[in-house]
């Protein structure tokens, strides 16, 4: 017995000198390995007389789970100091400022928006937001959109799906943000239902808007400005000062023509396209189409509880897409939406 216990002492001891797991699993070999110094006892057991055999076995028995016990102890004490040496040596410090922090800048196509946006403020426009998932109503029904107009059909409209995978009855993406302008006039005419005279609707509505098509020069997903001004009295020509004094702001130059070609849109009655010219630079002569715009139609009146014989007004529809590529001379609109920092850095 004394042997056994001299055994379990050098065993507990040997384990505590050592702090490698390694050399601790060399150690436990020497103890309880097969031909370790207590398996060797346990074999001795048959060499005892069988009376003794089992108190002797029993002790050895003892000592084994000792020494086991022992070793998983340190095996744990190890694993925790390694851990903690580890957290030491690699403790981030995570007060200390980043490195190589890079100068961050607004996309070009939100920098034009913001301009947009500032310009028509200036002269008392309101900006208004609205949904990208839009009704059927908003987006066309309301803008006398007729009922078998090919831009209702799924080759020029996103209409969104059901679980079911069945396409859900006039849910959409807006594929304009004409929308935006639609509950702005519908939430107008609710909140001065009780005045004589409706006060006038000047209002922008920038946003991404949704179409079928993708090439060089359309993306499923590009931008548009809309604008209308509603109240007694506005005519084609206040159309053509607002956006006459808005280009040549825009482009920061009163060297530029503008002109107006007759068109025509569902929602405007009579539509134009509006071109326009600078006189000097690179594009000296060149006619670009810039946008869109025309009396609102009556029917569109209607359709929001305005009466059109009260009532008139102009609107308007550009791309701002287009207008950042002419403003910096991009030639691919894609650029704008693949997300290469190589381009958008150069717009920081
Ligand atoms: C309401 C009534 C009428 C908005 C208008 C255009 C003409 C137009 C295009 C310009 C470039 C679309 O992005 S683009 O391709 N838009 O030509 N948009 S009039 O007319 C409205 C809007 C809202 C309630």
């Amino acid at each position: 017995m004394h042997n056994l216990d001299q055994i379990v002492d050098a065993a507990c001891a040997a384990f505590a000198a050592t702090d490698d797991p390694d050399a601790l699993e060399q150690i436990k070999a020497v103890y309880l390995g097969k031909s370790g110094r207590i398996p060797e006892l346990l074999k001795g057991l048959a060499k005892l007389p069988p009376e003794e055999r089992k108190a002797v076995g029993a002790a050895i028995n003892r000592a084994k789970d000792a020494v086991g016990a022992a070793l998983n102890a340190r095996r744990e004490a190890i694993r925790k100091m390694t851990l903690l040496t580890r957290l030491a040596e690699e403790a981030l410090d995570v007060t200390l400022p980043g490195r190589g922090q890079a100068r961050a800048g607004l996309h070009p196509v939100t920098r034009t928006l913001e301009r947009i946006e500032a310009l028509f403020r200036s002269i008392g426009f309101e900006v208004a937001d609205g949904p990208e998932i839009e009704a059927d109503f908003q987006n066309f029904t309301a803008l006398n959109t007729p009922e078998d107009h090919p831009a209702r059909s799924m080759h020029d409209t996103f209409y969104l799906q059901e679980e079911s995978g069945e396409v859900a009855q006039g849910v959409l993406l807006r594929t304009h943000t004409s929308p935006i302008q639609v509950r702005y006039m519908q939430a107008h005419v609710a909140r001065h239902a009780a005045l004589e005279v409706m006060p006038e609707i000047r209002v922008i509505a920038p946003g991404r808007v949704y179409r079928v098509d993708s090439d060089a020069t359309h993306s499923p997903m590009f931008h548009q400005v809309e604008g209308l001004w509603i109240g007694e009295n506005i005519s084609f020509a206040d159309l053509k000062g607002v956006i006459g004094d808005f280009l040549r702001r825009f482009f920061e130059s009163d060297d530029l023509q503008v002109r107006f070609r007759p068109s025509f849109f569902p929602f405007t009655e009579p539509s134009a396209e509006i071109d326009m010219a600078f006189m000097s630079g690179a594009h000296k002569g060149r006619w670009l189409e810039i946008a869109g715009c025309g009396m609102v139609h009556p029917n569109v009146l209607h359709h929001v509880n305005i009466d059109p014989e009260k009532y008139t007004g102009f609107a308007f529809g550009m791309g701002p897409d287009r207008l950042t590529m002419l403003r910096y001379g991009i030639n691919d609109l894609r650029l704008f939406f693949d997300g290469d920092l190589r381009f958008l850095r150069q717009f920081v």
